[in-house]
């Protein structure tokens, strides 16, 4: 008998962002074609027996190959990032075309697109970082790109290379609007780091520790606050990038005691490490990221917010850097002083496990809040569902299947990236997933990378609808009352409907 589907998954435990259920899963073309019980035969068939059968997940926060000054490289390229990323149970992964200043935005994504293509194991989309929104960036380039599928980007507030003002923000947020993306915002005060790091290098405070005093919740809860004023200004939803604590969670919860659609998103680095991992000697300098990670006591408020539906999604916010070698945590080859050291530490393949282990096992958080967190939610913020993220009909067979039960004590040796260190060695976890399929193939099975370079696709985003901007009653009724001057409102309308 002709088999009826190229792929069935049967007799899994299979949970989306809404609901756990019993049901065999067939695959045909890369996609979903049927759900329930006792499907007809496939040419290949995985006994799911006993595992947990879920949306492959969605990192909407990683970086790879991002173009670097001042002789530093990032450790992971589009090869070695997704090769990791399938390895712990992720298929979609979203990284950033970097605008240089002084450079165009077209020319950071084309260049990205040449770093990815062909390496790639799992599908991808882009997000764009705007450095430098000239009038050609904010009135061709911008709206062009999105209309192409880069439906999102990040602006920061600090680094002198990379921050906007409060009046450039203005300007990109009001694209954001007029246009359907999705601003991310990395919320830090810039004055506020240069001038304590002055002082404590003036103190002869170099060592990795004092980055985490450089950049005290204040600095984030100060940014936080900021950037949720710009969002209202203008009257357009923001995504918050990794929250690291109570203060920043404060203002966001405030905001949305306002009505104001404010996104958030965390990492693990914010739930399993502290200020005290810095802390280290130069070692210290392995979990040096911005926002540092803070202490136990904001952890936990960080799960409440997760547990609570505080947070939209988590993400790894992967930034690879080796520890040894003169690109990476030691630039030139050299201990250097904190505030030359690169900011961000790995994570694409510990995302998953770490947050199902001590998430979903222990209680915080839901299966469905798991799914949801991690892979729904990405999809449906940056114009991906109902493609990716979901298991349903039509959807793409991107699909991680997980050994619930699975003991496994992190080490960097067990890991695919291409860092020299995990920040997470030794910690054991409970869970993992065994099998990973990308659009119905399998890129990660049994322990062993299957999938191969090329394989993954670039994606298109949709104009995220999470990214509308608030219909008031007032402005439905015609007579709409606040901050937005209505040339810019009646734009966004039009644009929007
Ligand atoms: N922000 C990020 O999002 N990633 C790494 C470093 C940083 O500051
Ligand atoms: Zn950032
Ligand atoms: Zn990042």
């Amino acid at each position: 008998m002709q088999p009826t589907y190229d792929l069935v998954i049967r007799h899994g435990l299979v949970a989306t962002a809404c609901e756990t259920m019993e049901t065999d899963i067939g695959i045909q073309g890369g996609q979903i074609v049927a759900l329930g019980k006792g499907l007809a035969p496939g040419a290949d068939e995985i006994d799911a027996r006993g595992k947990l059968v879920l949306p492959g997940g969605v990192d909407a926060h990683c970086h790879f190959d991002q173009p670097m000054g001042d002789g530093l490289k990032m450790a992971d390229d589009f090869l070695s990032g997704t090769r990791s990323a399938a390895c712990g149970g992720t298929t979609t992964v979203i990284p950033f075309a970097a605008q240089i200043q002084g450079e165009s935005l077209r020319a950071a994504v084309a260049d990205y697109h040449r770093r990815a293509d062909g390496k790639a194991l799992v599908d991808y989309a882009f997000h764009m970082i705007v450095t430098d929104p000239t009038a050609a960036v904010l009135n061709e380039e911008l709206p062009g790109l999105i209309a192409q599928g880069y439906t999102s980007f990040k602006i920061y507030m600090t680094y002198d290379d990379m921050k906007l003002d409060d009046r450039q923000i203005l300007q990109c947020l009001a694209v954001a609007r007029r246009h359907g993306a999705l601003a991310m915002v990395h919320a830090e005060n810039t004055d506020c780091i240069a001038w304590l790091t002055e002082a404590l290098e003036a103190a002869g405070h170099t060592a990795p520790k004092y980055h985490a005093e450089a950049r005290p919740m204040v600095v984030e809860r100060e940014a936080t606050h900021r950037a949720i004023a710009l969002s209202e200004l203008v009257d357009v939803p923001i995504l918050i990038v990794h929250v690291s604590g109570r203060e920043a969670i404060d203002q966001i919860r405030w905001a949305h005691g306002h009505g104001l659609r404010i996104y958030a998103e965390t990492c693990p680095q914010y739930l399993f490490l502290t200020a005290s991992h810095l802390d280290n000697g130069y070692e210290g300098a392995k979990c040096i990221c911005s926002p540092p990670p803070r202490d136990k006591a904001n952890q936990r408020v960080v799960w409440n917010g997760l547990s609570d539906g505080l947070f939209t999604i988590v993400s790894s916010d992967h930034a690879p850097f080796r520890y040894e070698g003169s690109d990476g945590k030691k630039p030139g080859g050299k201990e250097v002083e904190f505030q030359y050291v690169p900011n961000g530490i790995p994570g694409v393949e510990t995302r998953l496990p770490l947050l199902f282990s001590e998430g979903v096992r222990t209680g915080r958080i839901s299966l469905n809040q798991f799914v949801a967190l991690t892979a729904t939610n990405p999809a449906k913020l940056y114009g991906l569902n109902p493609r990716k993220g979901t298991i349903a009909i039509g959807s793409d067979a991107d699909i991680a299947i997980w050994d619930p039960e699975k003991q496994v004590t992190i080490t960097n040796s067990m890991l695919h990236h291409n860092v020299d260190y995990t920040p997470y060695e030794g910690m054991q976890v409970t869970g993992w997933p065994v099998t990973t399929l990308v659009r119905g193939q399998r890129v990660w099975d049994g322990g062993e990378v299957v999938g191969s370079a090329g394989y993954g696709q670039f994606l298109p985003c949709g104009r995220p609808d999470m990214a509308r901007p608030k219909v008031s009653d007032e402005a439905a009724a015609g007579h709409y009352v606040g901050h937005v001057p209505d040339a810019l409102r009646q734009l966004a309308r039009s644009t929007h409907a």
